[in-house]
Order: C-alpha cells, then structure tokens, then sequence
C-alpha cells in the first residue's frame, strides 16, 4: 500500500506541468472529438428549419419561427447525468444513453406552426425520428407544454457520414415564456413551504398561456379569412 502511493507521488513529482497538460490534452480529445461532431449536427438542424422558415415566408408572407435556440450539454451536466443513470464515464456511454447532448429550441409565432414545421422536418429523408412527445396535448404534470422530437441526422465528414442525435423542443412565445420563468423559479435554491400552492399557481399560468396561445391563433385565422 505504501509501496502503491510512493509510486504515485513519483509518477506525479515525475512529470513537468508541460507534460500533464499534454497527457490531459491527449485524454480529452476524443471527448473533444464528439462534441465538436454534437456541434455540427445542431447546425444542419438549425439550417433545415432556417430554410424551412424562408420558403414559408416567400409562401405565406409571415415567418413561422421567432427564433431558434441552439445549446450543447456542458460536460458538467453530461457528467451528472451519467452518474444519476449509473452509467460509466466514457464516449460511448455518452453516446448511447445522453439523447440530449444537442439541443435545439425552436420558437414558433402559433401553435399550428409547430406542427407544421415538425411535419416538414420529419419527411426530409436524411431525417430519422427516433422519439415523439408532444407535451402540447399532454401537458405534463408541472403545466409545462412543448413538442419534442428526438431525431438522427448524419453529418458529412472528410472519411465518414455519422448520424447523430439532436433533441428538438418545438413550442410558442407563451409556451417558452412559461417554461423559462419556471425554470428560474424551480432551480431557486430554498422552496418555500407552500411548495404545493405555488406549484398549481405555475399550472394555472400554464393554462392561461395555453389559452393565450388559441386565442391568438383564431385572431390569425379571423384575419386570415377576412383577406381571402
Ligand atoms: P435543459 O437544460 O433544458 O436541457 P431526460 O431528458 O431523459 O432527463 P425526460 O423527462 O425524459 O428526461 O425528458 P423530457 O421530458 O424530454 O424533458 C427534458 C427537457 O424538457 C428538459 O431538459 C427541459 O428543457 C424541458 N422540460 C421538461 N419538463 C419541464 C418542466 O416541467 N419545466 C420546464 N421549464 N422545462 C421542462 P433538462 O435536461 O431539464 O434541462
């Protein structure tokens, strides 16, 4: 034993902060690797749904997206979650358990513009739906309400064509108005004690956002019909 940690201190007094970087350098570049590869999947995504939105703004004069919202899981989270599944810590965990490493949020003006665009993304044949929840006609039990798509899409390298996955959360203005403010109200550290009242506050904001939402949408159909 004590033999086993001389052997550890040698190995470290050994080295030069030079040489540690390097060996660390060389540790993290396959992980480097993969994300780099996550990256470049959120943007053939995120360039499907710009092309998307362009042609049906040359069709119906309005855009049906408001933004869109790209982010890569940080490793810190990737990590936790890992742990959480009690999956080791390798690349190849990563890659078969972690569905949400590339993230991509798009902000649509009406709920039907939602469907719309999830419909035009999935039949483009180098996309492959791998998981569908529409949390929009099942909310769930926090009030929250997106539609999402897990999808595999391939990215072209210099020797390879490599699918990737791309979680893909589709909602409204109202829809993420909601999601985010709760969001910030849920990771605040201390929960009060009326915990419970609080959370059907935050469901019934839920509720009225999602009548915002149809509201919103007849006044454009009124309008709508009213210029044919
Ligand atoms: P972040 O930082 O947004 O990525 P899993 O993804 O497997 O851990 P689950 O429940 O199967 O868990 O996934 P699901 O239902 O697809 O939801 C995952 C993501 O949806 C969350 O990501 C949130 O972005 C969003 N979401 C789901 N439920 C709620 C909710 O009640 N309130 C809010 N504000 N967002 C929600 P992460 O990983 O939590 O975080």
């Amino acid at each position: 034993m004590e033999e086993q940690k001389q052997g550890t201190v040698r190995l470290l007094s050994g080295i030069t902060a030079r040489e540690a970087l390097a060996i660390l350098d060389e540790r993290s570049q396959p992980f480097r690797r993969l994300m780099a590869f996550y990256r470049a999947a959120i943007m053939e995504v995120e360039t499907k749904f710009n092309v998307l939105n362009a042609e049906l703004s040359l069709q119906y004069e309005r855009n049906p997206i408001e933004t869109i919202k790209t982010r890569l899981k940080s490793i810190n989270s990737i990590m936790d979650k890992l742990q959480r599944k009690n999956l080791p810590l390798t690349i190849e965990a990563v890659e078969q358990n972690i569905f949400d490493v590339a993230g991509i949020r798009v902000i649509c003006s009406f709920p039907e513009d939602i469907y719309l665009l999830a419909e035009a993304l999935l039949r483009q044949d180098d996309i492959v739906l791998l998981e569908r929840k529409d949390y929009i006609q099942n909310p769930k039990e926090s009030g929250y309400r997106s539609l999402h798509l897990l999808v595999e899409t391939p990215i072209f390298l210099m020797h390879e064509k490599r699918p990737m996955k791309v979680e893909v959360q589709l909602r409204t203005i109202a829809m993420d108005f909601w999601a985010s403010l709760e969001h910030k109200l849920r990771y605040k550290k201390q929960m009060p004690a009326d915990a419970e009242a609080i959370g059907e506050e935050l469901r019934i904001c839920a509720q009225i956002s999602a009548e915002l939402d149809n509201r919103m949408q007849a006044v454009r159909k009124r309008i709508e019909a009213e210029m044919e």
